[in-house]
């Protein structure tokens, strides 16, 4: 279908993009998109009265430019819809040497651990050479390890122990920009008009080349006087956003993946990924959409022109094995006993990280049939619709149901949903759903088992990032001082320029600072992170919470993920069963049935719940004796008689 102004809004609502972006729109308002589909008969140049006319020529343009609803794809059995994965945010996990930051050699002494937990591959964040601006995800040499953090002996070390314990790993690959100090920046910076300078937006002018906006505040662009050019940055001021029209960067960035491939690597994290194709010239972005989304410009890159089809040609030569690997993993049993090496994957996986792409879009990218992606975070479920991440609120697990419902009714053959919540970009979703209840230890261990339950037995794949297994929550930061993340310290900054008070414009940050997530891991109950001072404090007063004491206590929420990850690996029907949901409609219970036997039910609420009639006649096998009500947060998983 041709798209013009003339185009009715069900027209759009029609095409994978328009719904998606129509709901996000509908969301950031927090409205239903049923609000939004009883207008389908409207033409959309009326929304140009309210969008302005520039927005709808872009989203004309964009829907034109993007095919139509992919077809089914086809169901292919893969490693990783089976498989569990561990976020580990390498600066916080373990530090062997003392110097407070966590190191590769850290993780090699906790890799025991980890295979006990029960978890199948691991995904580091950036390890890669950086003056860590934004924590290493701006990447001065890609083919070196951050020195704090060790050697590429100790990549290669790290690689072996997990292949050897039967699991696989992954990188984090951060190519829509590098570092302002990569020899390609430098280069580019000397010479504008060299190789270099290609690799990158350099554009001359007495001011901004256009109105976007970076997502760490401030302008997306950068003044180099000693070039007289302005440099696009997305992110910081360091992280100089990467010309994917230049077939050379492209290929580098192939280069790349092969590089670590061959050393063992079994694919990446791609960040931030869908961002890498902007539209040509780099128009001026839309006020009313900077306004509502909050990053003027996105609609220019956030699903670019030549997304899909970079990432075609990514899949191609970079993911695709041209040689054997230096090692491979060792199978694992459904019992948890190692076999033999694997033979290699034929490709690497691609795990991409999508801001404001949706689950229609999403399947643009990464549904079976489509050779690019193989899994997609989809950031919808992080926030509760009308809340932004920096909004202080208490964030309703039944949004969660009506995210996986919708998920269940908007996906299609082909589709494999990541599921997640946690990470290191976000506060705890523990913390998020109790709203300050997490300091009673009763109801911090029910909503850690909830979303453990949640999240491993939902059809999908988990990805749980490190410190959920033990109910970490958010830390009580008390001043901005101790916070070291650059998004959180420019959005302050911002904020009191704007007018905020300090006062104002710290609560905003708490609420939402990534640091949340970045303090150290607690091992002991004093820590155990370091023998020295940790670059980032916190630490969790609450006893019981450590992986020592969590480990000591069989009825703990690490011993619940244990029990989880091991059904889950024993049992096909929780891995790849179909979903079908019971009761749906019932508000603070969400219940359903994994491959016709497992039947899994929670209360989404603090308080006690009725409980329904089960679906059928089932024997419990993890959760609390079954009565007449469920308790609050409770969660258990059942099998049919
Ligand atoms: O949510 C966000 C946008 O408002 C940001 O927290 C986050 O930057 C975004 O999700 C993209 O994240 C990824 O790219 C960033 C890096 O800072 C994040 O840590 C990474 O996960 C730039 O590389």
């Amino acid at each position: 279908m041709e798209f013009t102004r003339a185009s009715r809004l069900r027209d759009i609502l029609a095409h994978p993009l328009g719904s998606d972006i129509v709901r996000q729109l509908a969301r950031q308002m927090g409205r239903s998109p049923r609000w939004l589909t009883t207008f389908g008969g409207i033409r959309i140049s009326w929304l140009a009265r309210f969008l302005g006319s520039d927005v709808v020529d872009s989203l004309v343009t964009l829907l034109n430019s993007h095919p139509d609803r992919p077809g089914p794809g086809p169901e292919v059995k893969q490693w990783w819809q089976d498989a569990v994965f561990y976020q580990i945010y390498p600066r916080s996990f373990a530090d062997s040497d003392g110097d407070g930051i966590g190191d590769l050699r850290g993780i090699i002494d906790r890799l025991d651990y980890l295979a006990e937990l029960g978890v199948d591959c691991l995904w580091l964040s950036p390890i890669f050479d950086s003056p860590n601006e934004d924590m290493g995800y701006d990447i001065r040499n890609y083919r070196a390890i951050m020195s704090e953090m060790g050697t590429l002996e100790d990549a290669d070390a790290l690689i072996d122990g997990c292949h050897e314990r039967g699991m696989r790993i992954i990188l984090d690959l951060v190519v829509n920009h590098t570092s302002a100090e990569h020899p390609w920046a430098r280069a580019a910076a000397a010479d504008p008009d060299g190789p270099y300078g290609d690799y990158y937006f350099l554009r001359q002018g007495q001011r901004e080349p256009n109105n976007w906006r970076s997502f760490f505040s401030g302008p997306a662009w950068r003044y180099l006087p000693e070039t007289d050019r302005w440099v696009l940055h997305l992110f910081a001021p360091g992280q100089w956003d990467l010309n994917w029209d230049n077939p050379a960067v492209r290929g580098e960035a192939a280069d790349i993946v092969s590089w670590w491939l061959d050393r063992g690597v079994d694919g990446f994290r791609l960040d931030v990924i869908n961002l890498i194709s902007k539209s040509p010239g780099l128009p001026e972005g839309s006020e009313i959409i900077g306004e509502l989304l909050q990053f003027t410009g996105i609609e220019h890159y956030f699903f670019g022109p030549k997304l899909h089809d970079y990432l075609v040609e990514l899949r191609r030569n970079g993911f695709t094995r041209r040689r054997p690997p230096r090692t491979t993993v060792r199978h694992r049993h459904t019992d948890g006993t190692l076999g033999d090496r694997l033979p290699p994957d034929p490709v690497g996986i691609m795990v991409g990280e999508a801001i404001g792409i949706g689950v229609e879009s999403g399947a643009l990218l990464a549904r079976s049939n489509q050779a690019a992606l193989d899994l997609l975070f989809n950031f919808d479920v992080l926030e509760s619709p009308g809340h932004s991440r920096f909004d202080t609120y208490t964030y309703d697990p039944n949004y969660l149901k009506e995210y996986y419902l919708d998920y269940a009714q908007r996906s299609g053959p082909g589709d494999w949903l990541a599921v997640f919540w946690d990470n290191h970009d976000n506060p705890r979703m523990l913390s998020k759903i109790a709203g300050g209840a997490e300091s009673d230890p009763a109801i911090r261990t029910a909503v850690g088992k909830l979303l453990a339950t949640l999240q491993l037995t939902m059809r999908g794949t988990p990805f749980l990032y490190q410190g959920q297994e033990i109910a970490a929550i958010n830390q009580p930061f008390s001043s901005m001082s101790e916070l070291r993340d650059i998004e959180s310290i420019n959005r302050y900054r911002a904020l009191l320029e704007q007018g905020w008070s300090p006062q104002q414009g710290w609560e905003s940050v708490l609420a939402g600072t990534r640091d949340h997530a970045r303090v150290p891991m607690q091992w002991e109950p004093d820590g155990g992170f370091t023998t020295g001072t940790p670059w980032l404090a916190g630490c969790d007063e609450a006893p019981g919470f450590s992986v020592a004491e969590q480990y000591a206590n069989h009825d703990s929420v690490w011993w619940w993920y244990h029990a989880l990850i091991a059904l889950r690996r024993r049992t096909e029907d929780l891995r790849s069963g179909d979903l079908r949901f019971h009761l749906p409609r019932r508000r603070h219970y969400l219940a359903y049935v994994r491959g016709g036997r497992y039947f899994i039910e929670m209360n989404l609420s603090g308080r006690m719940q009725p409980r329904p009639k089960p679906p059928f006649e089932c024997d419990l096998i993890l959760g609390p004796p079954r009565n007449s009500h469920l308790a609050p947060y409770e969660s258990s998983v059942s099998c049919r008689r």
